[in-house]
């Protein structure tokens, strides 16, 4: 009896000693093996996840996916991106088509349960809005009684549209489209009163996509919470770790001021929490299953949040969308990163 007990102890122990040595899951080890990061984006939303002619990716959902390639490889280059529209992006994930989707995916209780999924952070807190032509005299979403609403299926956005328009006692006519590009040129040719989606979308929809975007206003109403972010399979812990841990680790430099033009500076600095980052301190790194300098790397590569965020959707792009909740918490936002120790 003694035996069994001390026999079942020593299991106990050595199966926490695997876990405490983050050995490698099995999507992690395929992602490894694979050589490369098949990650799930859009089909197209400027500064978020679009091609240009050269079948070139940008966007701040595209940086996410190749700044969990430096953490991994080193090399933010390893990813090949995958688009996907709104309906089938979960089951590209649960299928194994892709290794992590990072598309503007709103973070909900049924997603992260029912469906079988980690969301790992939020890299993008959004919420939803409505845009509707000048020329209707609109100025808020209480006078849209009665409009025809273009949205896509299989969406928050569908859900929250028609709770909104419960809850305020109207009635409105949903248009809904599957494809991106199909949905923006039913709006802009007037088969629909009103678009609807994430606020950062009807933005990016505006700039990038509008016939003449000063045609378009975006209502005042947010009606709902959208918090997006990268999502994972349930099933490997380490992989959801080093997802959870790269748009930290981008936070946190920010945090700490450590840039993509000063990171090589940095490497000197006394601060002894810039050197556990960057690794100089190693253990980071180690508990993590990935190389000390994963840091380095994605800050050199890909930059740190803030650096991220401006050059896709802020002040440097042609969105010119404010921080807003996605500053830092040191600056009145909600950007908080727990510590890197
Ligand atoms: N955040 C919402 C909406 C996501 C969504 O699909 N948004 C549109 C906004 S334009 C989009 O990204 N479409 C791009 C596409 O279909 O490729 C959700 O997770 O359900």
């Amino acid at each position: 009896m003694l035996k069994k007990y001390m026999a079942a102890g020593v299991v106990a122990a050595a199966l926490v000693g695997a876990a405490g040595t983050a050995h490698a899951g099995k999507d992690l080890d395929t992602v490894k093996a694979r050589g490369n990061l098949i990650c799930g984006v859009s089909t197209g939303v400027a500064g978020f996840a679009a091609a240009d002619s050269q079948g070139k990716w940008s966007g701040i959902d595209v940086d996410v996916c190749r700044a969990v390639s430096a953490a991994i490889f080193g090399d933010a280059d390893k990813v090949k991106f995958v688009p996907t529209t709104a309906q089938q992006r979960f089951t590209a994930l649960q299928s194994g088509e892709v290794d992590l989707l990072v598309r503007t995916t709103t973070w909900t209780l049924t997603r992260d349960t029912a469906l079988g999924f980690d969301f790992t952070g939020v890299n993008y807190y959004d919420g939803q809005g409505f845009m509707v032509n000048k020329k209707l005299g609109v100025k808020s979403a209480k006078e849209l009684n009665g409009a025809t609403v273009c949205v896509q299926p299989g969406t928050t956005t569908e859900l929250n549209l028609a709770d909104y328009f419960r809850a305020n006692k109207m009635t409105f006519k949903p248009v809904v489209i599957e494809k991106v590009e199909e949905v923006r040129a039913a709006f802009f040719a007037g088969r629909c009163d009103v678009f609807t989606t994430d606020a950062s979308g009807l933005y990016a929809t505006r700039a990038a996509n509008a016939p003449n975007p000063d045609d378009y206003i975006i209502l005042p109403e947010i009606i709902s919470k959208e918090p997006l972010g990268p999502v994972v399979r349930h099933g490997d812990n380490q992989f959801a770790d080093i997802v959870r841990w790269t748009l930290f680790a981008q936070i946190e430099a920010e945090e700490y001021g450590i840039t993509s033009k000063n990171v090589d500076e940095m490497l000197k600095s006394d601060n002894p929490t810039i050197k556990r980052i960057l690794g100089v301190t190693p253990g980071m790194g180690k508990a993590l299953g990935v190389d000390e300098k994963w840091v380095y790397n994605i800050i050199k590569q890909v930059g740190n949040y803030g650096e991220m965020f401006e050059r896709n959707v802020g002040m440097g792009s042609p969105l010119k969308i404010a921080r807003g909740q996605n500053a830092l918490w040191t600056q009145g936002g909600l950007q908080y990163a727990p510590p890197i120790r």
